[in-house]
């Protein structure tokens, strides 16, 4: 069987044809700025009608909340405020196929515990990227959530006196550690239009500034990783997404969590496969759960 795999990410949009748990094909956009949510079915059309034609079925991850198929964006500033966008009907009338949608980093961690071969009991997928997001499998089951909102560990709280985040609440793990808001606590320092990218070039010329923020965003997450821990036994966590796999920054985390106490810490380690890990991992997902 072949899968058309897509992954929705607030930066990129990437299909892929997986065969046999291999992508053969891959193509990959930008994900579109507007706030009308008819952009993007247009760019999903454009992208999945060539792609259908060789494919079985579809397996979609996507940033944001998957309640039931309809997609909605907890932070707005993530992808375009999509509300109540109905993206399983979408892509079902696209591509005229059998159809699942999950969210991306519990597609992520579906694939990172396939990888680690089952050989954990509990774990933990956090992404650092545009936004913070995570996966959780406890007991070899992905937890998806009733309402699609497990995993969403990104708006938990990191700091009451921390920015106001996207979603709404204030001080959450996303507003300080995510790669765009180390893009605009970098600001400040590097002109208006710097990103997440630009602070990881000063942090390695040694700019004092560039290693607060990126130090920042390291210790928020060791803090969120032991929160995890405590609260879902968690044996392993592993790290994924763009800031997450950038050189150093686990080993940052790691110097964080070892000031902590031993119990709250789990076993850390990096992410299997970068970019590639949402498409398989849905692509994993679908295997299981088409209808
Ligand atoms: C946000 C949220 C999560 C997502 C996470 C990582 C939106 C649109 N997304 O917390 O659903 O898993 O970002 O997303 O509210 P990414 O785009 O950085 O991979
Ligand atoms: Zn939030």
């Amino acid at each position: 069987k072949t899968c058309l795999a897509v992954d929705i990410g607030g930066t990129k949009i990437a299909a892929a044809l997986v065969k046999d748990n291999v992508i053969v094909t891959r193509v990959q956009i930008s994900t579109p700025t507007s706030k009308e949510a008819s952009a993007l079915t247009v760019a999903l059309t454009d992208l999945l009608t060539p792609l259908a034609l060789e494919a079985d079925h579809v397996a979609v991850a996507s940033t944001g909340i998957i309640n039931h198929g309809v997609l909605t964006a907890l932070n707005p500033d993530n992808l375009g405020g999509l509300n109540h966008f109905p993206l399983h009907q979408v892509i079902s009338e696209i591509t005229q196929l059998p159809v699942v949608v999950i969210n991306d980093a519990q597609a992520a961690a579906w694939f990172e515990y396939k990888a680690l071969n089952q050989a954990v009991s509990d774990m933990a997928f956090i992404t650092v990227s545009t936004g913070v997001g995570a996966g959780f499998v406890q007991k070899e089951i992905l937890n998806t959530g009733t309402r699609g909102i497990a995993g969403h560990a990104g708006h938990m709280l990191a700091d009451p006196n921390g920015p106001i985040c996207g979603c709404g609440r204030k001080g959450c793990v996303e507003s300080i550690a995510s790669g765009t808001a180390i893009g605009i606590a970098g600001q400040s320092f590097f002109g208006t239009d710097c990103d997440g990218e630009t602070v990881y070039q000063h942090l390695l010329t040694g700019d004092k500034n560039a290693i607060a923020i990126v130090d920042r965003s390291a210790s928020t997450i060791a803090n969120l990783i032991a929160d995890l821990t405590i609260s879902l036994d968690l044996d392993i966590v592993v790290l994924g997404g763009s800031v997450g796999l950038a050189s150093g920054y686990l080993a940052r985390v790691r110097t964080y969590l070892e000031r902590l106490p031993n119990v709250y810490v789990p076993d850390v380690i990096a992410a299997s496969s970068g970019a590639d890990a949402g498409l398989l991992g849905v692509a994993l997902w679908a295997e299981q759960n088409i209808k």
